[in-house]
């Protein structure tokens, strides 16, 4: 087990009476020596720490090829490869044990490249349904300590641990509970990070991984990302960082000493985002502004209409629509509505929770399909609108490419062409009927991250 190394013994949280914790330097030394002014500091502290969050980030370690190496003991200390048919395969790697990291083998990497890097690695097909099946244990074993949980994708979540300290303990020791159960009941290891926002505890996670957990203290959140690695942070991409260097920026703490004003210039509103973020200032809502989001998009027919094949194209161009941009956003919706308005302007709505979150085109139609079928029976339909609702961010992809990496593929080559060449570019035969466009437009929510880059 590793521990943490930016820590400090006590966390403030657990203190009753407010105080200037000791962790916060900035705030601490600006009161030496200005009594009146300490005291009007400490005001503030005291309110600042009431409202200090306690959000882990986890995720497991080497999730696919560490459920391989568990279920199969031949492969234990062993560099895997899991992903597609083998080394002479033209897929991807979905992820390497860490034994296999060492020669550079890394997810997204084609298997070939892998296979040269690492000529002794023993390559494992992708079971998908196996890893869904563990995630769902995983997410269980989280919920014990929290229902303000947020999964992200298949092997990773947030959790709000804001006022659970008296029940479980502080958040370095439900992080520990957290790890040993895991390790306990599924021979798995998980990284955890434990910070006051979201952005600070996901660089915390993964700083020191496999099997470890960073506590970074509230107040020391710039301090901790300043010496590391511009990359680290959250939302700087190939292309971003390629434009930080022009301006010398290496580490987060060079972006941070950067004037705000040269990165609105050069990245517009993201300019100030980043510059934010390099001060540690992150999101503190689990599960919840995400959440509370949704996408959609409305379709009004010309002629009111009760022909269902009509009906069911419209819906399916409508999914296209939303599932576009949940892709291009990177998130993944639980729920999918459908609002249906008849001829006498009567509007309902109905919505379904999905087995799992998605941002299938498919998986939303066939939702809205049957939602809608039950509903219109002969009615004439006025407006049709389909929703994705229960939005959470996804920093890899979904479970359905797991399953099927070559479908996927196809989506995002016609999500690629629609962005370039707009919405009519690339439509389902079945949609050349229909009397609406497959819509694509940009997420107004601005993607959290610039994974698109
Ligand atoms: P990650 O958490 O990014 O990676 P990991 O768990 O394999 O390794 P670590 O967190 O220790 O760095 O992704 C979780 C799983 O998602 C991963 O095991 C396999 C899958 N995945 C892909 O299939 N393709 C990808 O490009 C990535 C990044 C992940
Ligand atoms: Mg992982
Ligand atoms: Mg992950």
């Amino acid at each position: 087990m590793r521990a943490a190394q930016p820590r400090v013994g006590s966390d403030p949280l657990r203190a009753t009476t407010p105080a200037i914790p000791h962790t916060s330097p900035a705030l601490s030394s600006q009161g030496r020596g200005a009594p009146n002014y300490l005291s009007q500091q400490r005001c503030i502290m005291a309110h600042v720490v009431a409202a200090t969050k306690t959000i882990l980030h986890v995720d497991l370690d080497a999730f696919f090829a560490a459920v391989e190496q568990r279920d199969n003991p031949q492969l234990r200390g062993k560099p895997v490869v899991v992903g597609g048919g083998g080394p002479n395969d033209r897929g991807v790697v979905s992820t390497a044990s860490y034994e296999a990291r060492v020669f550079g083998v890394r997810s997204a990497m084609p298997l070939r490249t892998a296979g040269v890097l690492c000529p002794g690695a023993i390559f494992v097909p992708v079971d998908g349904r196996k890893y869904a099946a563990v995630s769902r244990q995983v997410m269980d074993i989280l919920r014990r300590f929290t229902p303000q949980i947020e999964p992200l994708s298949i092997d990773e979540a947030f959790l709000d641990l804001t006022g659970a300290e008296a029940l479980f303990g502080t958040g370095e020791e439900v992080g520990q509970k957290i790890r040993q159960a895991i390790r306990d009941e599924l021979q798995l290891t998980i990284s955890v990070g434990v910070a006051s926002n979201r952005l600070v505890a996901k660089v915390a996670s993964d700083l020191r991984k496999p099997d470890a957990l960073v506590v970074v203290p509230p107040g020391t959140e710039e301090a901790f990302l300043a010496p590391l690695a511009i990359e680290r942070l959250w939302g700087v991409g190939a292309k971003t960082r390629a434009a930080l260097t022009d301006y010398g920026v290496k580490t987060i703490g060079d972006l941070a000493a950067l004037p705000v004003d040269i990165l609105v210039r050069r990245f517009g509103s993201h300019g100030a985002t980043l510059s934010a973020r390099a001060r540690g200032v992150g999101e503190t809502e689990v599960g919840g502004d995400v959440a509370a989001k949704s996408i959609s998009h409305e379709h009004t027919f010309d002629v009111d209409t009760d022909d269902w094949a009509v009906i069911q194209r419209t819906l399916l161009a409508l999914s296209e629509g939303v599932g576009g941009r949940l892709r291009s956003s990177h998130v993944l919706a639980a729920t999918v509505a459908v609002k249906i308005r008849d001829t006498d302007f009567v509007t309902v709505t109905r919505q379904r929770t999905l087995d799992d979150p998605t941002d299938s085109t498919e998986v939303i139609w066939r939702a809205a399909t049957s939602l809608t079928r039950r509903e219109v029976k002969g009615m004439r339909v006025r407006l049709l609108g389909v929703a994705a609702t229960r939005l959470s961010e996804q920093q890899q992809i979904p479970l359905f490419q797991v399953e099927d990496d070559r479908h996927r593929r196809v989506v995002e080559a016609s999500d690629a062409l629609r962005k370039r060449y707009g919405p009519r570019s690339i439509r389902r035969a079945s949609l050349l009927e229909a009397d609406v466009g497959a819509p694509f437009e940009r997420d107004p929510r601005h993607a959290p991250t610039e994974k698109g880059e």
